[in-house]
């Protein structure tokens, strides 16, 4: 049994800010978008922080990891208990035209698209308001500070974050998908394509060149969610490859964490449980 978080009075409370930036969505056009950022009580911009982007599910949007779970509440208290470092938690939403519509139709692509605007647009728009380790914005300065940049998510936001492992491995280190697996292969993947699923993950971070050591991956899920069977059957799979997914409890012993919380379901409130258990397990390179 992981420990549980549970909701209290906060009276050393962190703030919700907003940025605003451009992209170009799907269309070719030049849009504007915001995303929700918490910034850590005291709030201190002479120092960096360690900064973590959460993705939203389905049919979200940069608001849904806010007002869905007891998120805020639950970053306050666990950086007052000291349970965990002081860091700028960022919801932003893949969706480029404000919120989706809940359903699985071409959000797989969709979490492809944003992985460009997610390091050239949405990265540089945060981290230069806000006082991260990236000591330029460009590529090469997300790049030299890839060990204090994580990202996660909730079902497609889940989806999204094994994309960003694809994609976006030279500027993010740590990654945390919960209840959804990976559609590299197809749609739903993770159970009907485990194997393949997993090859495909080892080869691309083969490709990357980056070593066990250079990644880290805690993913979670609940025994009574809708994504168990996928991400089940895709965990199991990933450890038929022992050199690039290292079976570890901490990430002491290897790069590879995976939780099954029993009788746990496909709700935020659950998944921000997991959000609790494995965020103190990065940053710690
Ligand atoms: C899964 C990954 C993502 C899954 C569902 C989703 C059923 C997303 C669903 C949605 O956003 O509607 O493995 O399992």
């Amino acid at each position: 049994m992981k420990k549980r978080f549970t909701h209290g009075d906060a009276n050393e409370r962190g703030t919700i800010r907003q940025v605003t930036y451009q992209t170009v969505n799907e269309k070719g056009e030049t849009v504007e978008k915001y995303t929700n950022v918490y910034l850590p009580y005291q709030y201190d911009p002479e120092k960096p922080y360690n900064i973590f982007y959460l993705i939203h599910g389905g049919g979200g949007n940069p608001d849904a990891w806010l007002d869905s779970c007891s998120l805020k509440n639950m970053l306050d208290l666990s950086i007052q208990r000291g349970e965990l470092n002081p860091l700028i938690v960022v919801t932003p939403t893949y969706y480029t035209e404000g919120t989706g519509k809940p359903g699985m139709e071409g959000e797989g692509e969709k979490t492809m698209i944003f992985q460009k605007e997610l390091v050239e647009d949405l990265m540089p728009a945060v981290e230069s308001a806000y006082h991260t380790y990236a000591q330029s914005t460009d590529l090469a300065g997300l790049k030299a500070s890839r060990f204090h940049r994580g990202i996660g998510g909730f079902s497609m936001g889940s989806v999204t974050t094994w994309n960003a492992f694809l994609r976006n491995i030279d500027y993010i280190a740590y990654f945390m998908p919960l209840s959804g697996d990976c559609w590299a292969i197809e749609q739903l993947g993770g159970s009907t394509q485990s194997e393949k699923t997993a090859q495909y993950l080892h080869d691309a971070v083969i490709k990357s060149g980056y070593k066990p050591d250079e990644y880290f991956i805690y993913t979670a899920t609940g025994t009574e969610d809708i994504a168990f069977k996928q991400l089940y059957g895709q965990v199991n799979a990933m450890l038929h490859f022992p050199d690039t997914f290292v079976d570890a409890t901490g990430f002491g012993a290897g790069n590879f964490c995976y939780h099954f919380e029993e009788g746990s379901v496909h709700a935020y409130t659950d998944v921000c449980q997991y959000v609790y258990q494995a965020l103190p397990c990065f940053f710690k390179k």
